[in-house]
Parts: structure tokens; sequence; C-alpha cells
């Protein structure tokens, strides 16, 4: 396997070869990163000062021949220790790949009765929308659902259980899940993208990478919750900064860090949590990826005219520390 290393401080011997890189993509596509619009390469602000250009390679895909398809690969550093790309879904469609998702929480759930929410999660083309280029559009379309409420909405979830299912999900234990997400503007919208620990009915743990109310559309929420099995109630914690733009305009990364000893939570390459075991477990075992539009109910509010609103997801990945944990 060959890595295109991204990392300033370890160009040395890749740096003609992501030159190169580099330069086709401007070719192909006429801007990159240094444009800050929706972009194939993308500044990151390194914790020592140094910037890290991370392409989007499931878009460099299309400039590169399959030869050299198979013989790149690419890694980050989000620390000073390399990753490698262990999961990839660009969405790059025509259908969503079943052989990794499905389109109900992993115990078959299509909505959370508790949380009294507007709409039920579907598998629908109309929903689960990748008509547009490499990108999952999950858009509120009109009721009423099979269980009666106003709106039908998606989620797409890694779990591979039930195992009698034919799917093979994926799953992860330790590693850092991003995605590249476009948040709806819709007073009551509430989408998520999220990890959750794998392989047993019983709920213990969450990692939320990114929340978002459309109510607050300038607050990012950045939480997880644990099981606490000697008082038997749920725990959590987070952050809710002001992000100082208007969320649903933008296209943002959100990611989590996820190590043995702690998470760490990042929006367009800077850290926004930093959460250690010294203030809560922190979850092990396999764990699988969610990204969900959730709309009204406690929380978010009353959404209004709902319909046609959606959340984009232009990929979903998972790195792994190249070193092992
Ligand atoms: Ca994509």
């Amino acid at each position: 396997m060959k890595y295109l290393v991204l990392n300033a401080g370890a160009l040395e011997e890749n740096q003609a070869e992501f030159e190169s890189l580099h330069q086709q993509i401007k070719t192909a596509f006429g801007y990159c990163g240094e444009c800050s619009t929706r972009d194939y390469c993308h500044p990151i602000p390194h914790s020592n000062g140094i910037n890290i250009l991370v392409p989007i390679i499931g878009n460099l895909y299309s400039v590169l021949t399959p030869e050299q398809r198979a013989a790149y690969h690419y890694s980050l550093s989000l620390t000073g220790d390399f990753y490698q790309l262990d999961f990839e879904d660009d969405f790059d469609g025509p259908e969503l790949d079943r052989s990794i998702w499905k389109t109900h929480y992993w115990e078959g759930s299509t909505y959370t009765p508790q949380h009294n929410r507007q709409m039920e999660y579907v598998d629908n083309p109309a929903v689960l929308d990748l008509s547009e280029p490499s990108l999952l559009r999950i858009t509120a379309q009109p009721g009423p659902t099979p269980a009666g409420f106003e709106y039908k909405s998606g989620v797409i979830c890694s779990s591979p259980q039930p195992t009698s299912q034919t799917n093979t999900g994926y799953t992860f234990e330790y590693g850092y899940a991003e995605a590249y997400v476009k948040n709806p503007d819709l007073h009551g919208s509430f989408p998520a993208f999220w990890f959750i620990q794998d392989g047993d009915v019983n709920w213990l743990w969450e990692v939320d990478a990114w929340e978002h109310l459309g109510k607050d559309p300038r607050i990012g929420l950045y939480h997880d919750y644990w099981w606490d099995e000697v008082q038997e109630i749920t725990k959590g914690t987070g952050v809710t900064p002001n992000e100082g733009f208007h969320i649903p305009a933008n296209w943002i990364k959100v990611g989590v860090d996820w190590t043995p000893t702690s998470y760490t939570w990042y929006r367009d390459g800077q850290v926004k949590r930093i959460r250690t075991a010294a203030n809560g477990p922190i979850g092990s075992g396999p764990a699988h990826l969610i990204a969900n539009f959730a709309i009204g109910g406690g929380g978010p509010g009353t959404a209004v005219n709902a319909v046609g609103k959606s959340f984009d997801i232009d990929y979903i990945r998972v790195f792994k520390k190249v070193a092992g944990y």
C-alpha cells in the first residue's frame, strides 16, 4: 500500500507526487481548497502550526486512472500520528450501498416514540436521494408514514446486526470518524452524525460527532452519553459553542477522534472539545456509524414546512492510526 502523506512535516519524499496530484485537481476542477468553497483540498490547522491538505479522494478518483487509484492511498495527521483510511463511502450512487447501510436503526426501529418526533425514517429514493453527483441527500417528504407521522425522513446505519441480515455493515474500534455535511435550514430540524457501540441490544454508550438544531443556526453540539451501570442512569456531557457563522449555509467537516482514553471533536479541523476518561468511561468494542435527519419533538421544536429540506452528506470516512491502538 502506498500512502499519499499530506502532513507538511513529512512531505519531503512525497511532495512531488502530492504536487502532481494537486495540479491534476486544479486542472480538472479549476479550483481546490485554496478557494474554500465545496473544496477538493482542505487546509487544516495542525497543532504545531503546519497546514495539512486533505484531498477529497472520492472526487480525486475521477481524475485518476484505475492504476493510480489502486496505487494511491492517503493518510492524515491530526495530532502528529499518521492515520490511514479504514472506511469510505463517497455516496457516488446511483444506489445506496446496501452491503454497508441499513435504513433503520440497528434494532430495527424507524422512529423513537419517546422523543415525540414529527417524522418516521423510510427507505425511499426521494428521501435517501443519490441523484446529485457524489452526494447523499436526506430530504424530508410529506407523510403520512406507515406509523402515521407528518413527514418521511431518512437514516443510514452501518450496523451488521442482526447477523441474519445479508449486509456486512461496517464497525470499528477506535479511529477518526468524519463526515462532510450541509445542514438543513429549518426550525425543528435535528440532523446528526454519530457512532454507537454495536453488537448488543442494550445501549451502553454513544458519541455524537455532530448534532445541529435548526432553531440555533450558529450553535454546534458536541456530546456523548453512556449508561452508568452502578446508578442505572444515562449520563452525558458536551459543549454547545457558538460557531460564529450561519451553519446551514456552509459545508462543514465534522468528526471525532476516538482513542482508548479520549474523544476529540473536530469541526473543520478545529478542536471543539476533548473528553477524557476522567469525566466518564470511554467506549470500547466495535461501533457502527449513523447519519440521520430527525425532525421535530423535544429539543428541536416543532417544524413547519419541512418538505424539501435536506441534510446533505458528501462523504463519511473513518481513519485509523497507522501505528495502531
Ligand atoms: Ca461524495
